[in-house]
């Protein structure tokens, strides 16, 4: 595509001075992962958006389901070439930058008066980038209801897109324009989510299988939605970058959380429900409030949440209050809880910028499955850091706990950290071409470490075959990082409990070099120090 058309005139015509009932408006809701099965989940960030333009602003519009559907490109494009959307909407993730691209190139072609709208982190952590490469007319940043909404009354009225916080845009010129941030929204004032747009018995039916790691007595009448108790994070891990990034870590309240449920319930009959949170608590001390109400409702359905490895440590909690706390969580239906160990290292864990003490792993493994509750845990191996002894470090640490992690590689993104390591260094020096390249955390993206990927692979395969002995998970070699859920199943049996504080760290040759040559990159990154 030339690039005269893809930064004409800005092609707001169509929407320009409609009525608010005349307006043909579209939704899209991509599908992330093609071929997968169990990929069926509901988009809570899209849905909430779109209840917001409902509800609130009073649109009407139609909903291009590509996920329930798996829709083929070929019949994406026969769809979009034989409608005529004064506006199309969508938003996802920013490692589907590529298709997102292809989407809005393909929309424009058919469309050159559309007004094409992004949003969600694939616009949010790279607006100039996504604006300078596709036909995008205007990208929201961040949380998406409001500005959306005065996004789309500001062209339909024919206002000045300057005035409309929260999004980036093209003006006559051509030039990009960034505007500035919107107040972070109430989030007990948004409107409850209305599902009805979707498909909600094949959605709420479909994530059989996925659970069934869960160990549940009802696996095969799961019924699960999705739904958020928080927006954002109180951390900001050099890896990591959300969409509420720039916004307060906050909770809804216990009686608005319970309502949500208690609607999930009745009208879809869940009863399973993923808090889908950053994350859920950042220490115990919130536990409470939440699964108090969640017993009081009498609701009966199971749940897993988003905590940290220091949920109990952050409070200082000593054993006999954490296992109170768990085995209420218990009681209020909570059957796993994830949290992240990334990594043994110390060094790594502190370039990471993760605060958490690995020490504090086991611990909280120990008082999960105490009370009843499955773990999971997550790794990022690839820091530039990284050895042999480190990879093997955070192995014997789920070794000895008997976790079976979800093994991921670094994979810089956009807006983090490590993504401006990443180019300061010289490993991205395209980003346009480096994003259409991103896939998952499961695939080597660019390796900053001093070890080949043959080496690194060997390493976790060495690590994951004797976890995979130690727990008799079945798994094989394909197997051991795309491990379809396996790794979910808890063993049934304690795990021997060590003060990990006495245990001795073992140093790695490269964390003396790193924590001296490293120590203003640190500042300069956003590290502690
Ligand atoms: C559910 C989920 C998934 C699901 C997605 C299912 C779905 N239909 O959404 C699955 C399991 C597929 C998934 C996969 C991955 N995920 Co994920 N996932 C999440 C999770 C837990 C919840 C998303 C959510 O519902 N958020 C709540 C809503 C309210 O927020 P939201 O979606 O951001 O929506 C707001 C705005 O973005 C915006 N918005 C959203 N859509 C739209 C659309 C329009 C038109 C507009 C205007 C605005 C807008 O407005 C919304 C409301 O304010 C988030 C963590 C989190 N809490 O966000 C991680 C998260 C989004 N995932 C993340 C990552 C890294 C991944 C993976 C790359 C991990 C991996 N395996 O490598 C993969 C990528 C898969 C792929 N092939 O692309 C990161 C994103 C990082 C980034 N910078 O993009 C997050 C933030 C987790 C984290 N903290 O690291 N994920
Ligand atoms: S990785 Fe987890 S703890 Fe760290 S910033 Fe992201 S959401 Fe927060």
């Amino acid at each position: 595509m030339s690039n005269n058309l893809l930064i004409s005139d800005p092609p707001f015509r169509s929407l320009k001075g409609k009525s608010k009932g005349s307006a043909k408006i579209l939704f899209v809701n991509v599908n992330l992962r093609a071929e997968s099965k169990g990929s069926e989940l509901l988009p809570v960030g899209l849905a909430s958006v779109m209840t917001y333009v409902d509800k609130v602003g009073g649109y009407k519009f139609d909903l291009l389901d590509i996920n329930i559907d798996k829709i083929t490109d070929s019949k994406v494009e026969e769809f979009i070439r034989s409608t005529n959307y004064d506006c199309i909407l969508l938003g996802c993730i920013v490692t589907h930058y590529k298709w997102v691209k292809w989407f809005l190139c393909m929309a424009r072609t058919h469309h050159p008066n559309a007004t094409l709208v992004v949003g969600n982190s694939v616009g949010s952590s790279c607006p100039e980038i996504l604006m300078a490469n596709s036909p995008v007319d205007i990208v929201v940043i961040g949380e998406g209801e409001v500005s959306c909404l005065a996004a789309l009354e500001a062209v339909r009225n024919n206002n000045d897109l300057r005035e409309v916080d929260g999004i980036a845009f093209r003006d006559n010129s051509g030039a990009i324009l960034i505007n500035k941030k919107r107040k972070a929204a109430n989030i007990n004032d948004l409107p409850m989510i209305e599902w009805n747009y979707f498909d909600m018995e094949r959605y709420v039916s479909a994530e059989t299988i996925q659970l069934e790691a869960y160990g549940s007595e009802h696996d095969k009448q799961m019924r699960v939605m999705p739904m958020i108790t928080a927006r954002g994070c109180a951390f900001k891990c050099s890896f990591c970058h959300y969409v509420f990034w720039d916004d307060p870590y906050r909770h809804r309240s216990p009686g608005s959380i319970v309502e949500e449920i208690s609607r999930n319930v009745e009208v879809y009959d869940v009863n399973y429900i993923n808090f889908w949170d950053d994350l859920s608590f950042a220490s115990a001390k919130q536990v409470e409030p939440i699964v108090d109400a969640i017993i009081a409702s009498g609701f009966e359905f199971n749940w897993n949440a988003a905590v940290r490895v220091d949920l109990f440590a952050r409070n200082k909690l000593n054993r006999k209050e954490s296992i109170r706390i768990a085995t209420k969580m218990r009681k209020a239906g909570c059957r796993a809880v994830s949290f992240s160990l990334e990594s043994a290292n110390q060094e790594i864990l502190e370039m990471m910028n993760k605060k958490i003490n690995a020490a504090d792993f086991g611990e909280t493994v120990y008082v999960m499955r105490k009370a009843g509750i499955s773990v999971t845990t997550a790794v990022v191996f690839g820091y530039p850091l990284e050895t042999k002894d480190t990879i093997r470090e955070t192995f014997d640490m789920c070794y000895r706990f008997k976790v079976y992690p979800s093994i991921g590689f670094l994979m810089p993104l956009p807006s983090t950290g490590m993504y401006a390591y990443a180019k300061e260094n010289g490993y991205i020096t395209d980003e346009d071409v480096y994003l259409d390249s991103i896939t998952e955390r499961q695939d080597i993206t660019l390796n900053m470490t001093k070890m080949s990927d043959e080496e690194i692979m060997n390493e976790i395969e060495s690590g994951a075959e004797a976890l995979n002995n130690l727990l008799n998970l079945n798994l094989t070699k394909d197997t051991y990082i795309r491990t379809a859920g396996k790794q979910m199943q808890d063993p049934q049996n304690d795990v021997e409990l060590v003060d990990q504080r006495n245990l001795k760290r073992k140093e790695n040759q490269l964390s003396l070099s790193y924590s001296e040559a490293a120590f203003d990159q640190r500042k300069e990154f956003g590290l502690s120090e």
